[in-house]
């Protein structure tokens, strides 16, 4: 078989286009592909849910890959081991319930388990706003990160889905866009965004999983960003509420039944 460009070119222009085309409309779509949009991504697309997650960097794991500050081991409690096993990561109990893990194996192994579950990630790609209709956020206004970076004028395109999951990390981005357009309608006790509060694994852990909730009609917010929505300590370089956080968040959209 001879080898021509120009087939290789087609190919991949012609099938990412068919992937893109078909995921502007989904039931869920996720912003940001960290340890909590993935694994909501996997519990939601397990289901039968069609899941799209959008990723502004070009490669998915978020705050992952460097462990607590560059020595890439991961630390889990007892509580979030099941769903390590159900990824299939290895882990090490360290001393009694901590758990401690490969980074990169742990973001490798999430990713694939997320994507041969049927979630499709797009990376590279920036939510920078949302669609709402009728006090009801209904999908996502996407842009090339590499366009963001550039400061190039470049409009933006659309995507519509049923929920959308605030999975981008401290930044809680889709939360802040909500409140920059439209004002303090958030379901927190002010109706602002709260802020991340100083480190305390413990509590921070906690509430992490208590605070993934819905934070807007149509909207909900997952690992991270729970805590910097609702005003919860950040945790440090321990991931196990990331993933139990994930988890729930699929499990309250999948309850939905819709
Ligand atoms: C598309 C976006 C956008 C956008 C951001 O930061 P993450 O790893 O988030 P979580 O919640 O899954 O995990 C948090 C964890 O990594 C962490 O930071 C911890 C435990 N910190 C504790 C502490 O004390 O510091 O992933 C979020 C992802 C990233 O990959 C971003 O690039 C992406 O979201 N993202 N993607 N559009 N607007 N904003």
């Amino acid at each position: 078989m001879k080898l021509d460009d120009i087939v290789i070119s087609k190919a991949i222009v012609e099938g990412f286009y068919r992937d893109f085309v078909n995921y502007m409309e989904a039931d869920v779509a996720i912003s940001g592909a960290g340890p909590a949009g993935m694994t909501a991504g996997y519990y939601l697309a397990k289901e039968g849910k069609k899941v799209v997650i959008f990723e502004r960097k070009l490669a998915v794991g978020g705050g992952m890959w460097g462990g607590g500050m560059m020595y890439n081991k991961c630390v889990f409690q007892e509580a979030s081991k099941p769903i390590l096993d159900e990824f299939g990561v290895r882990c090490e109990e360290y001393q009694g319930g901590y758990f401690i893990t490969d980074s990169l194996e742990t973001i490798s192994s999430i990713c694939d388990g997320t994507i041969k579950a049927g979630a499709k990630i797009f990376n590279l790609i920036s939510v920078e706003d949302v669609m709402i209709r009728e006090e009801k956020v209904t999908g996502l206004v996407l842009n090339w990160s590499a366009i963001g970076e550039a400061h190039l004028h470049i409009d933006p395109l659309t995507m519509r889905s049923r929920y959308v999951i605030d999975a981008t990390g401290h930044g809680a981005e889709v939360a802040h866009i909500i409140v920059r357009k439209i004002g303090k309608k958030l379901l927190t006790s002010t109706g602002d965004f709260l802020g991340e509060r100083p480190m305390w694994a413990e509590v921070g852990e906690r509430m992490i999983v208590e605070n993934t909730k819905e934070i807007y009609p149509g909207v909900y917010v997952a690992g991270m960003a729970s805590n910097a929505v609702f005003g919860g300590p950040r945790m440090g370089p321990i991931f196990g509420g990331m993933l139990l956080s994930g988890k729930k968040v699929a499990k309250m959209i999948l309850q939905k039944n819709e």
